[in-house]
C-alpha cells in the first residue's frame, strides 16, 4: 500500500508564462499576468503550480535554453558556456562535451560520431575558434553540460539551492536521463539508411552514472528541503529500467513524466502517421497503473503539456457537437487515477489545437518548423506537396499547447491588451471557448473540471491510492475504457467507464455489487437491465460500498 503523502495528492497546474496572460501590453504573458490569476487557479481547485522557465534566456527553445542557470543543457548565452568556448585551456571546457573533429578519407573533418540531434541535424556543432565540436542535442544553442566534471555537478546544486532558498517546493527535472552518458559517446546504430544521422539515444538517455547523480542530488540537495522532485523521462519505457528511478526505497527522484503516454498517436517518429486507438492508452494506462505499486514507484497523470497538442483534439475530439462530453470524459479519466495529477493551463476549459484551416505561418516551435522545412525541401519546395505534414501538424505541434489562454470573448481572448500584437497565434475559437463564458454555467467544462478535482479529494482513498484493475474490453479493441478503483481502506470500489467513440456502446455491469453513480458527464446514466447504454463520449463513475 502506498504511504500517503501531500505531493501524491497534490493538483498541479502546468503554466506556460508566456502563453498564461500579459499584464503590460508586450504581448507576452509574465509573472503579475500569473500572480493576478493565483485566486482564480485556487477556485479550480488546484493547489500546486508547476512553472514552465521563467529564467533569463535568449528564447530560441522559449526558455527552455537559459542562460542563466540549469540542467542537462544550457542556452550558449550562459556564462559558463562563454568560459567555456573561450579556449581549449579554459578551466570549465570540461564542463561541456569538446571533442575533436573525425576525418572523412578526402581529408574534411566530420563530426564526432553520427548523433542526430532531438530537433534535427548532427547533434555536434564546430567551433572554428579552438578547432572542436561540441554536443547538442537540441538547438545547436542548447549545448549539453557533461554531468561526469566535479565543479559543474557543484556549481548545479548551488543554483538549484538558489530556488529552495527563495521556497519553492520542488523541480521538474527537464529531459532528466540524459544526465549521463555512455562515456566514448559511440556511433549509433544505423536505423535510417537515408539519413546521415542517427538516433544515439543508446548511448546518451540513461547512462551508467545516471543513478549515481540522481541520489548525489536528492541527498546532498533536494531532502535537506524536503524537495520534491518530478523526473521528465524520455526514450526509457521498459517498466524494469523505470522503477530503477522512482521506486521508493531506491531514493532518487519522488514521480515520473513517463513519456509514452503523449507518443500514442506517433508513428516511427512524431510526426510520421500513426492513427490515435483508445486501446493504446488503454494499455499504457493499464502498464502503469499496474506497475508502479509493484516496486513502490509514483507516477504522474497527465495527457497535456508544452511539447504536444491538446489531448482533446489528439485522443478525443473538439467537433463542435461532442467537445464538451469529450472534454469532460478526459477529466474524469484524468481525476479517477494513481498518481500526482497535471493539467495544463487552458485545459480546464477545454482548449484545442488550432484549427485546420491555418497554415504553416501561424506555427513558430523549433521543433515542427525545423521537421516541416526538411520535408519540404525533399519535396523540392512544393508547398502542395505539404499536406500530409500539415495534417499531423495540426494534431501534433508543440505549439497546441503553448496557445494564449482564452480568458474572455474580447480581442485577444483577454490575453493581452486589445492593441496588442500576442506572440503566438490565438486560437479563433476564443469566442465561444474562454474562461468567462464558463464560470457561471454550471454546465461548463470547467464546472465539471472543478467538481472532478473535488470528488477526487473527496475520495484519495480510491482514486489516489485505490487499486487498479483494467475491466476487459468487450469486443477485441473496442473504444471503451473501463477500470476498477478499490479502496486500500475499506474495500468501497469505484468502477470507471469512458466511451472514446463518436457512436453509443453498451458495456455490462458487473453483478458481484450494487453499483451506484457518482458522476458522469451526461444529466443521468440509460440502463438496459444490467447495461450501461453508453452514449458518444459518455463517462461515467460508479461506486459500490
Ligand atoms: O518535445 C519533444 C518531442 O516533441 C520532446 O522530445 C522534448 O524535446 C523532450 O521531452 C525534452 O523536453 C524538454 O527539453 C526540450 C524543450 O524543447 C522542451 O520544451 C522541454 O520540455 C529542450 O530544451
Amino acid at each position: 500500500e502506498a504511504h500517503r503523502e501531500w505531493w501524491k495528492e497534490a493538483l498541479v497546474y502546468q503554466i506556460y508564462p508566456a502563453s498564461f496572460l500579459d499584464s503590460n501590453g508586450d504581448g507576452w504573458g509574465d509573472i503579475p499576468g500569473i500572480i493576478s490569476k493565483l485566486d482564480y487557479i485556487k477556485s479550480v481547485g488546484a493547489n500546486t503550480i508547476w512553472l514552465s522557465p521563467i529564467y533569463a534566456s535568449p528564447q530560441r527553445d522559449m526558455g527552455y535554453d537559459v542562460s542563466d542557470y540549469l540542467v542537462n543543457h544550457t542556452s550558449d548565452e550562459h556564462a559558463w558556456f562563454k568560459a567555456s568556448r573561450s579556449s581549449n585551456e579554459n578551466t570549465k571546457r570540461g564542463w561541456y562535451f569538446w571533442r575533436p573533429p573525425k576525418k572523412s578519407s578526402d581529408g574534411s573533418r566530420r563530426p564526432p560520431n553520427n548523433w542526430k540531434s532531438i530537433f534535427g541535424g548532427s547533434a555536434w556543432h564546430y567551433d572554428e575558434a579552438t578547432e572542436e565540436y561540441y554536443l547538442a542535442l537540441f538547438l545547436p544553442s542548447q549545448p549539453d553540460l557533461d554531468w561526469t566534471n566535479e565543479d559543474m555537478r557543484q556549481s548545479i546544486h548551488d543554483d538549484i539551492r538558489f530556488w529552495l532558498d527563495r521556497g519553492v517546493d520542488g523541480f521538474r527535472i527537464d529531459s532528466m536521463n540524459l544526465m549521463s552518458k555512455y562515456p566514448d559517446l559511440p556511433d549509433a546504430e544505423i536505423t535510417d539508411p537515408n539519413e546521415e544521422y542517427q538516433s544515439g539515444d543508446k548511448w546518451f538517455a540513461s547512462g551508467p552514472r545516471m543513478h549515481e547523480y540522481l541520489r548525489e542530488l536528492r541527498t546532498k540537495v533536494f531532502d535537506p528541503y524536503k524537495a520534491i522532485t518530478v523526473g521528465e523521462l524520455g526514450f526509457t519505457k521498459d517498466v524494469d529500467s523505470v522503477s530503477k528511478y522512482v521506486s521508493r526505497s531506491r531514493h532518487e527522484i519522488n514521480m515520473l513524466f513517463t513519456g509514452d503516454i503523449v507518443d500514442l498517436d506517433f508513428g516511427a517518429t512524431k510526426f510520421e502517421r500513426d492513427d490515435f486507438h483508445p486501446k493504446n492508452l488503454r494499455a499504457v494506462t493499464e502498464k502503469w497503473q499496474t506497475a508502479m505499486p509493484k516496486f513502490d514507484g509514483w507516477n504522474t497523470v497527465y495527457l497535456d503539456n508544452h511539447d504536444s497538442g491538446r489531448s482533446l483534439t489528439r485522443y478525443a475530439s473538439d467537433a463542435p457537437e461532442y467537445r464538451t462530453h469529450a472534454a469532460k470524459l478526459l477529466a474524469v479519466y484524468l481525476t479517477t487515477l494513481s498518481g500526482t495529477l497535471f493539467l495544463l493551463a487552458g485545459q480546464e476549459i477545454g482548449m484545442a489545437n488550432l484549427p485546420k484551416s491555418m497554415g504553416i505561418e501561424h506555427y513558430l516551435d523549433v521543433e515542427g518548423r525545423n521537421y516541416y522545412h526538411k520535408v519540404l525541401e525533399s519535396r523540392g519546395g512544393d508547398v502542395s506537396k505539404m499536406e500530409n505534414v500539415m495534417r499531423e501538424m495540426q494534431l501534433k505541434a508543440r505549439d497546441h499547447g503553448r496557445l494564449p489562454v482564452q480568458w474572455s470573448a474580447a480581442t485577444n481572448a483577454g490575453f493581452t491588451e486589445l492593441q496588442a500584437k500576442p506572440w503566438m497565434t490565438i486560437n479563433p475559437d476564443y469566442k465561444e471557448w474562454n474562461v468567462e463564458s464558463q464560470l457561471d454555467d454550471p454546465n461548463s467544462v470547467l464546472s465539471f473540471w472543478k467538481k472532478s478535482l473535488a470528488a477526487r479529494m473527496n475520495r484519495v482513498d480510491l482514486f489516489v491510492y485505490g487499486t487498479f484493475e483494467s475491466v476487459p474490453e468487450a469486443v477485441p479493441h473496442d473504444r471503451v475504457i473501463a477500470y476498477k478503483r478499490t479502496s486500500p481502506e475499506n474495500g468501497h470500489e469505484a468502477l470507471v467507464m469512458l466511451n472514446f467513440s463518436d457512436e453509443a456502446n453498451e458495456r455490462s455491469l458487473p453483478r458481484e455489487r450494487n453499483w451506484d453513480v457518482l458522476r458522469g458527464n451526461y444529466p443521468s446514466v440509460r440502463r438496459n437491465g444490467d447495461d450501461v447504454v453508453l452514449r458518444p463520449w459518455e463517462a461515467v463513475v460508479f461506486l459500490a460500498e
